[in-house]
């Protein structure tokens, strides 16, 4: 299998993020990326390369053009009132009730106004990583389109969490939005997102709640005890023409091991299989493993390989978009037992 990756994604390293009331040293860090790629080397049968060149703009596909120039401009912005000794970041939210969304001219107040949580700080070089992260999952769909059935975007930072114009749960941009539309305008008439991350995918859901040409799937823990907190419930069943075309399988924190959740993945898969899905992008987060620091799930390296082989079963043209997973030791190992799965029955 192909596996997409650049080294610019290690420009985004953001020192800080604050749990209870602390600076904690960031969970989401370039070693993640490089744990990935140890364990893939040390597999063997897999093909490293680096993306493609693109612009900018396929960034506007799924994301609006002020929060494109906002995430380009965020860094001098805060540079210049600031200095460069912090990670620009913000304090204060728009939230939904009683407030103007209208967009400020201060950088505290854009900040604030294109983020729903304070865990996507900005660093001078942030943008460039961002930017590579998408070349890696644009180009995993340009393989998928000239005949590849699988490749791997091994891409930091994530994306699931960004919406069309919010940044937020260490996401900018959403990488797997961007290849799931890209494959749309390729030509795949019809394209499923499934979602395995630990948290739900709030920004891709929304990018795409109102459209019947991409099913969005995901499981993930459930949102009244944990983040996003607000979204990713069972109801939520998409609007308009989208309504039917997503599917949320929220399941219970703690107690989550493989006899809860084998029964969710399948339920996802028969919905996609139904959906008459014609390429397959799934978000691969690999936080559900029973060591996470921040999640709480408990699968475990031998659920990753069953996981990798019921997703190859579909036997669609897929590709793997990395998401997060923040037990740095074993995420690469954990990541090479899905994708080994996969392979062993998808071919
Ligand atoms: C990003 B991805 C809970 C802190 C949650 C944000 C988590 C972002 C996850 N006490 N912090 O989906 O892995
Ligand atoms: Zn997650």
């Amino acid at each position: 299998m192909k596996v997409i990756y650049t080294d610019k994604q290690r420009l985004h390293r953001v020192k800080y993020e604050f749990l209870s009331g602390e600076p904690t040293p960031c969970f989401e860090k370039p070693e993640r990326a490089d744990m990935v790629l140890n364990a893939l080397n040390q597999h063997g049968g897999f093909d490293v390369v680096e993306p493609k060149t693109y612009s900018t703009e396929p960034m506007t596909w799924v994301h609006t053009q002020d929060y494109v120039d906002f995430l380009q401009s965020a860094w001098s912005e805060w540079e210049a009132r600031y200095g460069d000794e912090h990670d620009a970041s913000p304090y204060c939210f728009v939230s939904p009730r009683y407030l103007r969304h209208r967009i400020p001219k201060d950088i505290e107040g854009k900040l604030g106004y294109y983020s729903f949580d304070m865990t996507a700080a900005i660093t001078k070089t942030s943008f460039t990583a961002i930017h590579g992260a998408m070349e890696c999952a644009l180009t995993g769909a340009d393989m998928l389109m000239s005949g590849e059935t699988a490749a791997f975007a091994l891409c930091r930072p994530p994306g699931h969490h960004a919406a069309p114009d919010l940044m937020g749960g260490y996401c900018y941009i959403n990488n797997a939005a961007i290849a799931a539309e890209s494959l749309r305008r390729q030509g795949k008439q019809k394209v499923a997102i499934l979602d395995i991350d630990y948290h739900h995918g709030n920004g891709t859901q929304s990018i795409f709640y109102d459209r019947d040409d991409v099913l969005f799937v995901s499981i993930h823990g459930d949102p009244d005890y944990d983040y996003p907190h607000y979204i990713g419930f069972d109801d939520e069943c998409g609007e308009g023409k989208g309504e039917g075309f997503n599917l949320n399988l929220p399941l219970p924190q703690g107690k989550t091991d493989w006899s809860l959740y084998g029964p969710a993945l399948t339920t996802a898969l028969a919905k996609i299989a139904e959906f008459g899905a014609e390429a397959l992008v799934i978000s691969l987060g690999m936080d559900t493993y029973e060591h996470d620091p921040i999640s709480f799930f408990k699968l475990n390296r031998r659920d990753y390989q069953q996981m990798g082989e019921q997703i190859g079963g579909l036997k669609l043209p897929t590709l793997f978009v990395f998401e997060g997973g923040y037990a740095v030791d074993d995420l690469g190992h954990n990541t090479v037992a899905v994708l080994d799965g996969f392979q062993r029955v998808h071919g």
